[in-house]
């Protein structure tokens, strides 16, 4: 039996992809998609591995040339203050990495992911605004960097130190969580028990788990995480465009009937859409390799920073090979491309995807 690093039997819902030190474990789906992602199914993405922490030494430290005083907070006094929940979809920044192999002929190193390394979840805890309102935000703070408490991280003999990546504050005074809560339960040991960041419709990066400190800054500080990672790199890619933060559209079939459809009979196409800090507008289909679209038809939540499920009938009027396509459109009219723009690390893979399938003449 495939086992994780934890220990925990790999099945049915997981691929696992062994990733230098740590182990990655992305959610696949065979069937209907529910609206919140089960948190036993929610991928997982750890750099190194999950610190063991114990919740009642525990503390969260706010500091900083940013903020008027130091303060500290401790799990229970966390529990205190007023509870607020988000419906979020989480996704790593290399989510769908291997079509940039698989679909556009250009693999890119990292973990393959299909397109299992995004969950939607109910995220309880406290507004990081409420946090840094009463440290005594400065008003020419620019940044927040969010440290964790796994592992310093070395690679190559090189220490990086603790997973940290500055976040600037107007997003950080925006709609950002300080996490306790997932799906009701106190957070697991792989998603951050006791605290975490959610920073809705970002890269998962900025979500910072394992929660320790919170650096509020009146410059701008770097850290690998913003500039030898989670950036683009490679021709064309400089400057500030290339710092990672907001999310593209995004679109996947997740049903297409049991077995080769068949000519005369109706199959159900089905999927998702999701679009960061953005709703999604529309999704079209193609069975013909593009030449022709159909609207699908948009049901669930499809609420800004979650996902949208999608389903469109199909009764295949020809045998043979055909291709589905799927692409997506935002609220804010972004829209998915052909092919997603090359980054040597094979970050945002956002193409419109290609299923070739092949369709039977009835009665064989
Ligand atoms: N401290 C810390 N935070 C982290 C990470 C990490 O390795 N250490 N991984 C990040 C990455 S790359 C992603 S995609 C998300 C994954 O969150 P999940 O494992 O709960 O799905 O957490 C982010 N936060
Ligand atoms: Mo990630």
């Amino acid at each position: 039996m495939l086992r994780d690093r934890e220990g925990r039997p790999v099945g049915d819902w997981f691929d696992l992809h062994a990733h230098e030190t740590g182990a990655d474990v992305e959610t696949r789906w065979d069937g209907p998609v529910p609206c919140v992602t089960p948190t036993e199914r929610f991928f997982v993405r750890n750099h190194t591995t999950a610190p063991e922490i114990d919740p009642g030494a525990w503390r969260l430290l706010i500091s900083g040339d940013g903020v008027q005083r130091e303060t500290v907070w401790s799990l229970a006094d966390l529990r205190r203050l007023t509870s607020v929940t988000l419906e979020v979809a989480l996704e790593c920044t290399g989510n769908g990495r291997r079509f940039f192999g698989d679909q556009q002929g250009t693999p890119r190193p990292g973990t393959p992911w299909r397109f299992g390394a995004i969950g939607v979840a109910r995220w309880s805890g406290v507004p990081l605004s409420q946090l840094l309102d009463h440290a005594g935000l400065r008003r020419d703070a620019v940044q927040v960097t969010p440290v964790g408490l796994d592992d310093r991280y070395v690679v190559d003999g090189v220490d990086h130190g603790r997973v940290r990546r500055p976040l600037p504050l107007p997003k950080a005074m925006d709609d950002v969580l300080v996490a306790l809560d997932m799906n009701g339960e106190p957070l697991a040991r792989d998603h951050g028990f006791p605290a975490r960041l959610v920073v809705p419709g970002w890269v998962g990066i900025a979500s910072i788990k394992w929660l320790g400190e919170l650096r509020v800054t009146r410059t701008e500080v770097d850290s690998p995480w913003n500039t030898l990672w989670y950036r683009m790199h490679g021709p064309g890619w400089e400057g500030a465009d290339a710092e990672l933060g907001r999310l593209p559209v995004k679109s996947v079939l997740d049903e297409q009937g049991d077995g080769d459809p068949t000519v005369g009979r109706e199959v159900r196409l089905a999927g998702r859409a999701w679009a960061g800090e953005a709703a999604v507008e529309r999704v079209e289909v193609s069975t013909d390799g593009g030449r022709t679209w159909r609207r699908a038809e948009l049901d669930g939540d499809n609420l800004v920073n979650g996902w949208a499920h999608w389903e469109l009938p199909w009764t295949p009027d020809r045998a043979g090979d055909h291709e589905i396509r799927v692409r997506a459109t935002d609220t804010t009219g972004r829209t998915q491309p052909d092919r997603a723009t090359d980054n040597d690390d094979g970050y945002l893979f956002d193409a419109v995807m290609r299923h070739p399938v092949r369709v039977r003449e009835p009665g064989r």
